[in-house]
């Protein structure tokens, strides 16, 4: 049996045209039918037989969760071309995220062949000198430290946006905390001389465009140069102790923790200094940008109302129990994570009552900044039945997560309350 993977490894154009049908590479919301529903039965090893009820665009869940990516354990695949996982939360319970766990977040096609050795690394731009740095350049000459730092994807949680925004329909699980080994960004600019006029980063990656046109670049992102001199931003080339792993960015890339994950480019090949705000791919026109002010779900909103999202807001993550749990004790442990983009978090409650009463977790210190804080409740149930445990967290700005979602059109942001629903039976 052919996987979807090993079909779009052969013959992607072919793989889009066998399983999407003729509309394919532009849009792939194309209707199954025809060969393509054969190809379908084939490469799941055997017929549809309610394929006539198959909404348009559908991945057979079993040809989606067919993927198999070494070193990766227990994600949900959301799409293979781009590779795009998430992690279902009650695999996110550990301190420090294994890297098999870590999701992934590609916007083109990893680059093949990577040779540690040979990897290069240039600054340049608005910079007193120009850096052309090999990997081995970067752990000699500059310190080289191990931070936990939290990546999250300016999408995570886009699913239960409503009206739906279009983009990867991430659940919870577009977020992570491993552990990262590498330079200063700070070290690094500062050796290059920051210079004169330059306002902003801009991030280059060795990955390619879905197109195959070797002139686009996939993605291309930047950073205000306050942010970039942040001490706890890295260049990273260890995950958890080991080299990246190639979904990861292998060998080389940034780790900018507190803002959305789109500013760590993997397979980091560039850092240009620039004058103005960076205008690569996905830096402009509605990307990774979000209204300044609250809007009513559904609205246009204007491109001059939208500004490019910064901080990500505070969140908290219940990992475990898993939703759907069926409890047979009434005391019960709850644990899970919480983090904020703009500082430690101060206070993590949890309510069993929908909100009516709030109880105290007991809240770990960061690691370090931008780690993400572990917290623990003990619960009673005091009957019987259907629960929702839900969890609230605050950061030291005073910044709390609302019940509803606040609606933008792109989808980017939500940090609502995580509900986990469980029934007890004492
Ligand atoms: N070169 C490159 N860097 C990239 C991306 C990409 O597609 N190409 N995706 C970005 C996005 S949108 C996110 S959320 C993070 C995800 O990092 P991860 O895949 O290691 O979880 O990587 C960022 N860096
Ligand atoms: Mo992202």
């Amino acid at each position: 049996m052919k996987s979807l993977t090993q079909h779009y490894q052969a013959d992607p154009r072919a793989a889009d045209h066998d399983i999407f049908g003729r509309v394919a590479h532009k849009d792939r919301r194309g209707f199954l039918r025809g060969a393509g529903l054969s190809a379908l039965g084939l490469a799941l090893g055997s017929a549809i037989p309610f394929h006539r009820s198959m909404p348009s665009g559908l991945i057979p869940v079993g040809l989606a969760q067919d993927m198999i990516i070494e070193g990766k354990d227990g994600l949900t695949y959301l799409n293979d071309r781009p590779v795009n996982a998430e992690t279902p939360a009650h695999l996110l319970n550990d301190d420090i995220t294994p890297t098999a766990r870590h999701f992934i977040r590609n916007n083109g096609v990893p680059p093949e062949g990577v040779n540690v050795q040979n990897w290069r690394l240039t600054v340049d731009g608005l910079v007193q000198n120009i850096l052309d740095l090999s990997i081995e350049d970067l752990k000699k000459r500059f310190e080289v430290v191990t931070r936990a730092l939290v990546i999250e994807c300016g999408g995570n949680g886009r699913a239960a946006f409503d009206p739906p925004a279009s983009g990867n329909q991430w659940s919870l699980g577009a977020v992570a905390c491993a552990q990262w080994t590498g330079v200063r960004l700070m070290d690094v600019l500062t050796a290059a001389g920051v210079g004169e006029g330059a306002i902003y980063t801009a991030h280059e990656g060795a990955d390619t465009h879905l197109s195959g046109d070797p002139d686009k670049m996939p993605i291309s992102r930047g950073v205000p140069i306050e942010k970039a001199m942040d001490p706890n931003n890295l260049i990273a080339f260890e995950m958890n102790g080991a080299p990246l792993h190639a979904m990861n960015g292998a060998p080389l890339r940034l780790v900018i923790p507190g803002y959305p994950g789109s500013v760590s480019q993997k397979w980091l090949t560039r850092i240009w200094l620039r004058d103005q705000i960076h205008d690569g791919p996905k830096m402009t026109g509605k990307s990774y940008r979000a209204p300044q002010h609250p809007v009513a779900p559904g609205t246009d909103v204007p491109k001059e109302d939208l500004a490019i999202i910064e901080n990500m807001p505070v969140k908290s993550l219940i990992t475990s129990p898993q939703t759907g749990a069926a409890l047979t004790e009434s005391s019960l442990s709850i644990h899970g994570h919480a983090w904020s983009g703009s500082g430690a978090i101060d206070q993590v409650q949890i309510s069993i009552d929908f909100g009516a009463t709030w109880e105290q977790a007991y809240l770990k210190k960061a690691e370090n900044p931008f780690a993400w804080q572990h917290f623990d409740a003990d619960i009673e149930f005091p009957i019987s039945g259907y629960y929702e445990i839900w969890a609230r967290a605050r950061d030291e700005t005073g910044a709390s997560q609302p019940f509803a979602i606040s609606w933008n059109p792109k989808g980017y942001l939500n940090n609502s309350v995580h509900r986990v629903a469980v029934t007890v039976k004492i």
